[in-house]
């Protein structure tokens, strides 16, 4: 590792020490001593999986009608369709009356889509070939060429697992758009513009450079993509995925880095699914450049926060003195990748 970005970065400490996330300016508090603790919660065997490749009773699955009333067509590949049950309507209300400065509200415009990433109903991301795992980058990219049009932020996104209440197991994202910036997405938007106003470079290519020189949070690295549980990690297997060259948002993407993602995405979620051997849980979403002014400095990237911490049913709760003061977290960022990387995947397509 490079001298200087070793004196920079702190070796892995056995002692409570809080990191700071430099997109959000949001610090956690890590415990690593508590990892020792006796009680070690539920260690239950997974549930067993299993589906047929067409459930007659599954909404999302080709040739079937779904809760709106409307019928699916028999689709081969995937399949885009408005959501029956819409958080966002392209007429909000057009203005809302400023009652007091303590009772703010903002009118809000949108579109929400969901997206099936395949025909099959027994397959996720993981089980589907690169082709097909390519073709679904696609689609993102086209949602947010589209939406980005008319909306400031365009979020796709996957909620899979009953343990996040995901309601279908049929593979499937979805794609929400809005005309205003998120609270998330105006943190990020914030600290990646200041970070290139001083520094002239998008802070996610720099912090790249930084996890490839350290390497003890890469979970995953190709020609053109990184996968690393990020040194500020809330969730225990928290993952950020980010490109090794400079692009802003999905639609931009080249053929060659489009199929380099496919062949990452699967690599890293065949570790997932292999760390506690079940299909792993997760909420994922793309986060590319919004259409809004001062948005210098952003690079693309994909946030995978996964709620497991020890076995297919132990999960981690954001509850007590992460409601109420500041993240924990006891496992360190630098064990969850070491777990992850020690998970036998094949390397070949
Ligand atoms: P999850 O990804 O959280 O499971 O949500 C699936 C979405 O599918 C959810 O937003 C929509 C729900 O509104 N849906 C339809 O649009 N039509 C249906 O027939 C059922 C579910
Ligand atoms: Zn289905």
């Amino acid at each position: 590792m490079n001298d200087s970005i070793q004196r920079l970065i702190p070796s892995p400490t056995e002692l409570p020490h809080r990191r700071r996330n430099p997109l959000t300016g949001e610090w956690v508090q890590v415990s690593p001593q508590r990892v020792q603790r006796p009680w070690q919660g539920r260690q239950d065997p997974p549930a067993p999986q299993g589906r047929p490749a067409h459930d007659p009773t599954c909404y999302l699955c080709p040739g079937n009608e779904r809760a709106g009333g409307q019928r699916n067509p028999p689709y081969e590949g995937t399949f885009v369709f408005a959501n029956d049950f819409a958080a966002l309507v392209p007429d909000g209300p057009a203005v809302l009356p400023a009652h007091h400065e303590l009772l703010q509200a903002a009118p809000v415009a949108g579109q929400c889509r969901v997206l099936c990433f395949s025909p099959r109903h027994d397959l996720t991301l993981a089980a589907m070939d690169v082709a097909d795992v390519r073709a679904v980058i696609d689609v993102w990219a086209e949602q947010v060429e589209d939406l980005g049009q008319r909306y400031r932020w365009v979020q796709v996104f996957e909620n899979k697992g009953e343990l996040m209440g995901c309601s279908n197991p049929h593979p499937h994202g979805q794609v929400w758009a809005l005309d205003a910036l998120p609270n998330e997405v105006h943190k990020e938007n914030v600290s990646q513009a200041d970070y290139f106003a001083r520094q002239h470079s998008p802070l996610l290519l720099d912090y790249a450079t930084v996890e490839i020189d350290c390497g003890t949070r890469v979970v995953e690295c190709t020609d053109n993509w990184l996968a690393v549980v990020p040194f500020w990690a809330v969730w225990p297997f928290e993952v950020l995925l980010l490109p090794r060259f400079r692009v802003a948002h999905l639609p931009d993407l080249q053929a060659d880095e489009r199929l380099d993602l496919a062949v990452i995405l699967r690599r890293l979620l065949r570790r997932y699914d292999g760390l506690f051997d079940t299909s792993f849980p997760y909420s994922m979403g793309w986060h590319g450049k919004p259409r809004t002014e001062g948005a210098e400095g952003w690079q693309l990237h994909a946030h995978f926060y996964p709620p497991l911490l020890r076995s297919a049913t132990v999960r981690k709760f954001m509850v007590g003195y992460e409601l109420l003061a500041e993240a924990q977290r006891d496992l360190t960022a630098e064990a969850a990748a070491t777990q992850l990387r020690s998970v036998h995947v094949e390397q070949q397509q």
